[in-house]
């Protein structure tokens, strides 16, 4: 198999080793289709919501909107990219790699995160107001750890099957840069939530415990293939397939939509605060 598939990632290995059945296929590609249909959703919340907060906390739906329509346009290729990779075989009843197909890949989620992980860090920054630590310092380690974990998870992918030594070296680098992003990130809400109003307070709580929560799903889909007892082999079932599309897609509604969604309101919080009460406006919406 290796022969015939080299570095590319253990969909491809299962496609072609057993195949998927009915309901793996199909579940993959309804979970991919949810996603993208969320993030469309997504898109029109956040530009109906923009003028319930106060003109200097817009740029975090801004921020949004530009997440929401990259996400939008990479899960729709994920999902051709799944479907056009098969094709259904009736003697075995079983979805079998096309040949002559592309084959799958996640790297496209990856390169997309280089634009999303950035957009998603520094959107915080403009809701909350830092009280001891520099705003530029603090956009500057999310900008390069943020990248950094990208791109050297980016060159690890590659490995899942064909070198797991690579792989989980390059999957520890990344791991270091993630470490620091939690550390500003968690540092920015605790400033953040000083001086904030109560319910702005509680809020930003969520989004600390949300972000912890939807952020290791990533690392947890990378790791996939190893997540059961195969130890240092990777495990081709296809259920560890289906496990990641399902991973990949709470993690980006939690970490994109919602995430988003709670910033909202925190703005919209801060905002009554300082006397601009969308509530009791007239074309507020
Ligand atoms: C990788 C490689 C393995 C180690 C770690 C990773 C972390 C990835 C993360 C990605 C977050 C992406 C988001 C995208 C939203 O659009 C690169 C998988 C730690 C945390 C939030």
């Amino acid at each position: 198999l290796i022969s015939s598939l080299g570095n590319s990632t253990f969909e491809n290995y299962v496609a072609m080793e057993s195949g998927f059945t009915e309901m793996a296929y199909q579940m993959s590609a309804h979970v991919l289709t949810l996603g993208y249909a969320i993030m469309l959703a997504g898109l029109l919340y956040f530009v109906l919501t923009i003028k319930t907060v106060k003109p200097k906390y817009r740029i975090s739906s801004v921020l949004s909107v530009v997440v929401m329509i990259s996400a939008f346009l990479l899960l729709l290729v994920q999902q051709q990219n799944w479907t056009g990779m098969l094709s259904y075989d009736a003697d075995s009843a079983r979805y079998m790699l096309d040949e002559g197909a592309d084959l799958f890949n996640n790297g496209y989620r990856y390169l997309n995160w280089l634009i999303d992980v950035p957009m998603l860090l520094f959107q915080i920054l403009f809701v909350v107001t830092l009280t001891k630590s520099d705003f530029s310092s603090v956009r500057n380690g999310f900008w390069f750890s943020g990248t950094a974990m990208i791109l050297t998870g980016y060159v690890g992918q590659f490995y899942e099957v064909t070198d797991p030594t690579l792989f989980f070296i390059w999957g520890t680098i990344s791991t270091l840069f993630f470490f620091h992003i939690l550390y500003l990130m968690k540092k920015v809400i605790s400033e953040g939530q000083e001086g904030a109003p109560p319910k702005a307070q509680k809020y930003l709580g969520t989004i600390w415990k949300l972000f912890l929560f939807t952020w290791m799903l990533y690392p947890g889909a990378y790791l996939m293939p190893y997540l059961t007892f195969g130890g240092l082999e990777p495990v081709l079932s296809e259920t560890l397939v289906v496990a990641r599309h399902i991973t990949y897609t709470i993690a980006d509604v939690g970490s994109k939509v919602i995430y988003g969604i709670l910033l909202t309101l925190v703005a919209q919080e801060m905002s009554k605060a300082e006397g601009y009460d969308f509530e009791h406006m007239e074309n507020a919406l």
